[in-house]
């Protein structure tokens, strides 16, 4: 059954269960043991099915998926420059409606999905992917893979890499312990606020299956240009044992970093243990469980640790919507009828006092003050950074 604009109609899959056997991304890949950029792939092309065609940037999902006379992929698969997935998607999506009207190929809906890392997409490729996100009359999905870092030139800083986190680029000294000072970036919430014509718009991880590969297939049936982001653990640039991926990229979502969520017809639903929280189920987890788990946050000091959760902490208390919109409304709340809408997003910001952090307070960390916090300027110093980052040369 097809979807209006020419889409696939993709079903949910529910349950682990009852995902496709089938795999169109497959052995023959030399990425990292416990590498979960990989594992979206393979799932995003599970959910997709056998009519699709995958175009993907410059990065570790090109570099490692395409050695000399191997690939993992099964349906058909190209390259593309490191900023160029939205343009990408645009032409192949453009370039299958041409031939078809022409009749040089059966008219028959294609998925086109084009993938990039966070430095090719939330950095360098933003531009072209907020143009395509307009371009209402092709059906195309941006997937952005996020590891926090350019991980395939030896993890510089991206835009998206966590404050205070350690890349090739950010490496503490004795001097300035915090070298990473810029906070994530939320492209996900930019491209939602800034695109209202984009079809679909979700956040997902590998770690959590099912709600990542039922995104992907709702991106793909709703019919126009969709985008997802997914975050995704990366033993050697986050510097951790492989064996913790899944534990961190679902750690991730329950301290409430990495909200989970989607936004279809203008409606924005959280998902998953992100709505736990909201709706008062579940308390986040305090974000150094996380964040102590990784030798990029190794050198981390108590009033680290303090200043992360507290801007964690304004993201649920002083957002509109946790992890989608940085800002919250100020003004009438009858203006043009719309008095309805802007009350329920309201309630959400009062529900927000729910998830308050129960059971941990920003005082227990000693050390801390009331004094605005200026790594930089501090006198914070160490001898040695316990766990320096080997480089790999790759
Ligand atoms: C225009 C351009 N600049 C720089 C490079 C070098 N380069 C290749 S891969 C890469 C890192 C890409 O990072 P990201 O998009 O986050 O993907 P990842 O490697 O993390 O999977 C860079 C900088 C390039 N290929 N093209
Ligand atoms: S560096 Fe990270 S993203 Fe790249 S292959 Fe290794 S684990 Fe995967
Ligand atoms: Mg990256």
């Amino acid at each position: 059954m097809e979807a209006p604009g020419r889409a696939l109609k993709l079903d949910p899959i529910k349950s682990i269960k009852k995902a496709p056997a089938e795999e169109f991304y497959q052995s023959g890949h030399r990425t990292c043991q416990g590498c979960l950029s990989a594992l979206p792939m393979r799932l995003m092309a599970k959910a997709a099915g056998p009519r699709t065609i995958v175009l993907g940037t410059t990065g570790c999902m090109y570099v490692a998926n395409t050695t000399y006379m191997s690939t993992p992929w099964v349906v058909p698969w190209m390259h593309t420059q490191l900023g160029a997935a939205g343009s990408a998607a645009v032409g192949t999506s453009a370039g299958l409606k041409a031939l078809m009207r022409k009749g040089k190929m059966k008219d028959e809906p294609i998925n086109v999905i084009a993938f990039c890392g966070d430095g090719g997409g939330a950095d360098m490729g933003l531009a072209a992917i907020s143009a395509a996100l307009t371009d209402i009359e092709y059906n195309l999905l941006i997937f952005l893979y996020d590891n926090e870092s350019y991980a395939n030139t030896d993890i510089q800083t991206s835009g998206q890499t966590p404050w205070g986190a350690v890349t090739t680029f950010s490496p503490p000294g004795k001097k300035h312990r915090i070298m990473q000072r810029r906070w994530k970036k939320n492209v996900p919430g930019m491209l939602a606020a800034g695109h209202p014509d984009t079809k679909y718009i979700a956040s997902g991880t590998p770690a959590i299956p099912v709600d990542m590969m039922d995104k992907v297939r709702a991106a793909l049936s709703a019919g126009g240009p969709t985008y997802m982001h997914v975050l995704d653990p990366c033993p050697k640039g986050w510097h951790y044992d492989p064996e913790h991926s899944n534990e961190l990229g679902k750690l991730a979502i329950e301290t409430g970093i990495y909200p989970l969520y989607e936004i279809k017809d203008g409606l924005c639903k959280l998902t998953g243990v992100t709505k736990q929280i909201a709706e008062g189920k579940r308390q986040r987890k305090p974000v150094r469980e996380y964040l102590e788990k990784q030798g990029r946050f190794a050198h981390f000091k108590n009033q680290d640790y303090a200043y992360f959760q507290k801007k964690i902490d304004e993201m649920w208390e002083q957002w509109l919507i946790p992890g989608v919109v940085a800002f919250t409304y100020g003004g009438p709340i009858n203006i043009a009828g719309e008095e309805a809408k802007i009350r329920n997003r309201n309630v959400v910001r009062e529900n927000a006092s729910w998830v308050g952090m129960a059971g941990h307070s920003h005082e227990e960390f000693e050390g801390v003050s009331d004094e605005p916090y200026e790594p930089w300027r501090d006198d914070n110093e160490m001898d040695e950074y316990p766990n320096a980052l080997p480089s790999t040369g790759q």
